[in-house]
């Protein structure tokens, strides 16, 4: 094991005094990936799929993302693309989606704040040269600023190239999950996500980030897979990226975290159209793929005791 190697499981409990992301290895337990990101707010996993399991996604991914215009604005970037509906597109993509050895710490991190998690997007981000910087942010901003009192996100980049500092790499401000939403940021607090391809940045929806200046020549490209909530709306519309008809082909677990599940009790059912009394009066969104219904499927009602 080298020095490198022997430093990435290190976990501490206290943030580190200079700005820098935690690099933890391909095995690291759920629980130490959650230690980190509530003390940072970020972490970088390291080669977790394969140069193989990269060549089948852009084979995937690729026409997709060469058929994609640039940004419209600062935020989106002018020399940026954006690529999204992966679920429905990209069998690799959702093998990403579902990776345990993210949806592990993702249910642990969004645990005390929900009943059950949910995609938020999945996004294919190509940061081209001569990109600037982006702006640095919160992805909680999705909501506007109403939730500064929890956290509602849980957030991956995976690098489909190599992560430098030259090309875009990811702009983190390790430790600022709980700084106000007016912090002003120095340039020293601000470190990049430099990793290899085939690893992962994870970060919380609080702690403040933003895509990287690409001075290089060649294309960084990352695919950005977040996570929410269950009971929150979200970001990219699975029910239009991914209706019914497409998703019914999935994995009942995959189909549920899509969004075709209850967010709570009383989150999310629908009167399926028809005739009267042809249809059941309230269903599940299960029911919409094909599913009878179950009493369970409609979630526990929540009243004063609850969490
Ligand atoms: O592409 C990146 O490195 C980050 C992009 C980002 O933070 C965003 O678009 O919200
Ligand atoms: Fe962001």
């Amino acid at each position: 094991m080298n020095e490198q190697e022997k430093q990435r499981n290190v976990i501490q409990k206290e943030a580190v005094t200079m700005a820098q992301i935690q690099h933890l290895s391909a095995d690291a337990a759920a629980e130490d990936i959650v230690t980190v990101l509530q003390r940072d707010g970020a972490a970088i996993i390291d080669d977790l799929i394969s140069p193989e399991f990269i060549s089948e996604l852009r084979a995937e991914t690729d026409p997709f993302m060469e058929a994609t215009d640039n940004g419209f604005d600062d935020f989106t970037g002018f020399q940026t693309t954006r690529t999204g509906g992966l679920l429905g597109r990209s069998a690799k993509c959702r093998e990403l989606i579902a990776h345990q050895s993210i949806l592990a710490p993702c249910e642990q991190f969004l645990a005390p704040y929900c009943e059950r998690v949910q995609l938020h997007l999945s996004q294919i981000i190509r940061i081209r040269p001569g990109e600037t910087a982006q702006m640095i942010h919160r992805d909680r901003w999705a909501w506007g600023k109403h939730l500064a009192h929890i956290e509602p996100q849980f957030n991956t980049i995976w690098a489909l190239t190599d992560f430098t500092r030259d090309n875009g790499a990811t702009q983190v401000v390790p430790g600022s999950s709980q700084w106000p939403d007016n912090a002003e940021i120095g340039k020293e607090q601000v470190v990049q996500a430099e990793m290899a391809a085939g690893s992962v940045l994870v970060y919380s929806g609080c702690v403040f980030h933003g895509g990287g200046a690409n001075r290089s020549t060649r294309d960084r490209i990352g695919l950005n897979i977040t996570y929410t909530l269950g009971w929150l709306r979200q970001e990219e519309n699975q029910y239009l990226s991914c209706p019914p008809e497409i998703a019914t082909e999935f994995d009942r677990s995959l189909q549920e975290l899509a969004g075709y599940a209850m967010g709570q009790y009383a989150l999310g059912y629908f009167s399926p159209p028809g005739a009267p009394g042809e249809q059941p009066e309230i269903a599940p969104p299960q029911y919409a793929l094909g599913h009878p219904i179950d009493v369970s499927m409609m979630g526990l009602p929540v009243g004063p005791d609850s969490k």
